[in-house]
């Protein structure tokens, strides 16, 4: 398949990084040998470079992300957000006072598929440092995406701190409005808005793991939403984070069938865990999570939402084990 997975990281991130690739690795890549591209603020240096591509069966590349994808837009007024980093600290919102994790999150939201680098794809999987893989996976993921037509998928859902976001549904009322043409037919809006698209129930998929389709990111409908939210300036503004903006994306302009799942992609990114829920696949594929842990029928869980959206039957076996 034409994919590649791709990690943003800081040079410091190194050691988070190499465990997170020896995971994909062992579960999955040595079979594929998928490429791996790096995207970074600044130059990556001789040890990023030499510790990763030791560990990684397909190609290595390194990519310095332009400066204009990672700064301030001149029509933000500096005064404004710097007055709500201040706020955001008092009111301990995570990262709330970080310029780079809104650099980071803009990034995320609006960029990466269009590196240079990135260019030569038709497929990604989003990995970040210090993640787990409890299961082996024994089918090539991206070829399952093309061959189902799913364009986005997730492991793990929840909600959103509003404190973060207080105006992203607002602005992408408006994009409905400006863009009706980009809104699909038997979408999930029902995922992301318990009263037809009055208010957000602040539901999102999980970004930090994603497999998903580049082109569709690269198309005129997902650059139109980045480029309204962009210019409403809620990421400096506020602190919109990339999983809400790829997931209200996702919601509103992916059929619902374009969404997957990925029950089988046991999964750990501090502090949540996707276990598996069917025993008889955890005992087949060398699984070591603690289906206890498993946070996709827990309260902040979004997950049964998307079941009975899409009429699907979990699977909750708590007592089986
Ligand atoms: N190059 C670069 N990468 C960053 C920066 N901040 C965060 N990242 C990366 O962005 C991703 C998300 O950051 P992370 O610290 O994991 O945030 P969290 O998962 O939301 O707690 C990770 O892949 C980080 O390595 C930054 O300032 N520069
Ligand atoms: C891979 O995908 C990119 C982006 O769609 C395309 O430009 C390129 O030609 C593809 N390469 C192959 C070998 O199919
Ligand atoms: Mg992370």
């Amino acid at each position: 398949m034409n994919a590649t997975f791709v990690t943003l990281a800081r040079n410091i991130d190194v050691w988070e990084v190499a465990k997170s690739i020896r995971r994909v690795e062992d579960r999955f890549n040595h079979n594929y040998n998928y490429d791996w591209v790096f995207l970074n603020n600044e130059d990556f240096n001789d040890e990023f470079k030499e510790v990763t591509s030791a560990l990684i069966s397909g190609k290595a590349k390194y990519g310095k992300i332009p400066e204009e994808h990672w700064s301030f837009p001149e029509f933000v007024d500096q005064e404004r957000a710097a007055k709500v980093r201040e706020d955001m600290k008092e009111k301990n919102v995570i990262y709330g006072d970080s310029v780079s994790y809104r650099h980071m999150c803009r990034y995320e939201s609006g960029f990466f598929f269009r590196h240079p680098l990135m260019l030569n794809y038709d497929w990604y999987w989003r990995v970040e440092p210090g993640i787990e893989l409890h299961c082996d996976i024994k089918y090539d993921t991206f070829r399952f995406m093309a061959e189902h037509k799913k364009k986005y998928s997730f492991v793990i859902s929840l909600y959103e701190y509003i404190e973060t976001i207080p105006t992203l549904w607002e602005v992408t009322k408006t994009f409905i409005k400006k863009f009706p043409e980009h809104i699909a037919n038997g979408n999930s809006l029902k995922f992301v808005s318990d009263d037809d698209g009055e208010n957000y129930n602040r539901c999102h998929f999980w970004s930090n793991f994603e497999i998903g389709d580049l082109n569709w990111l690269r198309s005129k409908p997902y650059i139109d939403y980045f480029e309204t939210l962009d210019n409403a300036g809620g990421f400096f503004y506020e602190r919109w984070g990339d999983a809400p903006v790829h997931s209200l994306a996702a919601a509103l302009m992916l059929k619902k069938e374009e969404i997957h799942f990925f029950d089988e992609i046991a999964y750990f990114h501090n502090p949540f865990t996707h276990c598996p829920s069917n025993k008889q696949y955890r005992l087949a594929n060398n699984c070591y999570c603690n289906p206890n842990e498993n946070f996709d029928w827990q309260d902040y869980s979004c997950t049964a939402r998307f079941y009975k959206l899409n009429n699907m039957v979990p699977v909750k076996d708590l007592n089986q084990h």
